[in-house]
C-alpha cells in the first residue's frame, strides 16, 4: 500500500526533515511514500498536489503546506473518504491534525527571555500567509502583552537564513534598540546570527536570539542556537500512526509538545 505527502518545499529544512521522518515510519509500517510538492501557496497550490497524489492511487495523505481553517475544512469536505491528515494548520480547526502547539511554543521562548530580564524584543515573524506564522507571533504577542511589554519592532521573513540576514541588517539600520530577538525558524536564526556577528553585537552579551524548530544543524550555529524544539521524529511517528488508523475509520487529531533547548544564544 502506498501513502502520499503533500508537502512544502523541501529546500526548507524542516519539511525535508518532516519528509525524512514520515517516509520512515511508512517504512516500517510496510507503505511506501509518493510525494508531491505543493508550489507556492494557498488552497489551489495544494488542491493541485493532491490531484497528482490521486492520480497515484495513495491510500491517504498527509498534508505539510500551510492552510487556515477554512481552506482545509474545504480541501477535506471535497476528498470525501479519501482520509487527509492536517500538519499544518489552526490546531483549534476542525479538520484531522497532528501539530505541535504554536501557542505553548511561542510562550517559552518570551518566557525565557522574560526570565533573564528582556524587556527590548524585536520578532522576526515567518512567511505572513503561513498559518503557524501567524499562530507563533500571537503567541509572542499574548505572552509580551500579558507582561506589559510591546515588541520594539516586527518584521516577517520568507524562513530562510538569507531573509534572516536581510531583515538584521533593517532593524539594525532602524536604529531600534533591542537587546533580543524572538526568530520564528532556525533558518532565519542563522542568517539573524551572521548580521549581528557583522555590525559586532556580541552574542548573547549584547543581543540574545531565540529560534524555533531545533533542525539538525541548530546546534552547529555560532553560538550554538537556543531554540524552540519540534520533535520532528516524533511528528513523523505520530502522522503516520494516526493517518493509518483514520484509514480503518477514526482519525484523531493530536496537539504535540515542544521543550525550549537552551544553548549559547541567550543570556
Ligand atoms: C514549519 C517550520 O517551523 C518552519 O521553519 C518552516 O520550515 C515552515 O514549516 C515551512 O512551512 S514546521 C510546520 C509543520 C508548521
Amino acid at each position: 500500500q502506498v501513502l502520499g505527502l503533500a508537502t512544502s518545499s523541501l529546500a526548507l529544512h524542516a519539511p525535508s526533515q518532516i519528509a525524512a521522518a514520515i517516509e520512515q515510519r511508512a517504512g516500517e509500517a510496510g507503505y511506501s511514500l509518493v510525494m508531491a510538492m505543493v508550489r507556492g501557496s494557498g488552497p489551489d497550490a495544494c488542491r493541485q498536489a493532491l490531484q497528482e497524489l490521486r492520480a497515484q492511487r495513495v491510500d491517504g495523505v498527509l498534508i505539510n503546506a500551510p492552510l487556515g481553517s477554512r481552506d482545509a475544512t474545504a480541501l477535506a469536505d471535497a476528498a470525501g473518504a479519501w482520509p487527509l491528515l492536517f500538519l499544518d494548520t489552526d490546531p483549534a480547526g476542525t479538520v484531522p491534525s497532528v501539530l505541535f502547539d504554536p501557542a505553548e511554543g511561542a510562550r517559552c521562548g518570551v518566557s525565557h527571555l522574560l526570565q533573564h530580564g528582556h524587556r527590548q524584543i524585536a520578532l522576526l515573524a515567518g512567511e505572513a500567509h503561513s498559518i503557524s506564522a501567524q499562530l507563533r507571533l500571537r503567541g509572542w504577542r499574548e505572552t509580551l502583552a500579558a507582561a506589559g511589554l510591546e515588541p520594539v519592532a516586527v518584521a516577517h521573513g520568507d524562513w530562510s537564513a538569507a531573509e534572516g540576514y536581510r531583515q538584521t541588517q533593517r532593524l539594525l539600520t532602524a536604529g531600534t534598540p533591542f537587546t533580543a530577538m524572538l526568530v520564528a525558524n532556525d533558518q532565519m536564526a542563522l542568517g539573524v546570527l551572521r548580521a549581528l556577528h557583522e555590525a559586532g553585537r556580541q552574542i548573547p552579551q549584547q543581543v540574545s536570539v531565540v529560534g524555533y524548530d531545533d533542525t539538525a544543524d541548530s546546534a552547529f550555529f555560532y553560538p550554538p542556537l537556543t531554540t524552540v524544539r519540534q520533535d520532528f521524529r516524533l511528528l513523523g511517528t505520530q502522522a503516520v500512526e494516526t493517518l493509518l488508523a483514520g484509514m480503518e475509520g477514526g482519525m484523531r487529531s493530536q496537539v504535540l509538545p515542544v521543550t525550549l533547548v537552551t544553548r549559547g544564544t541567550t543570556g
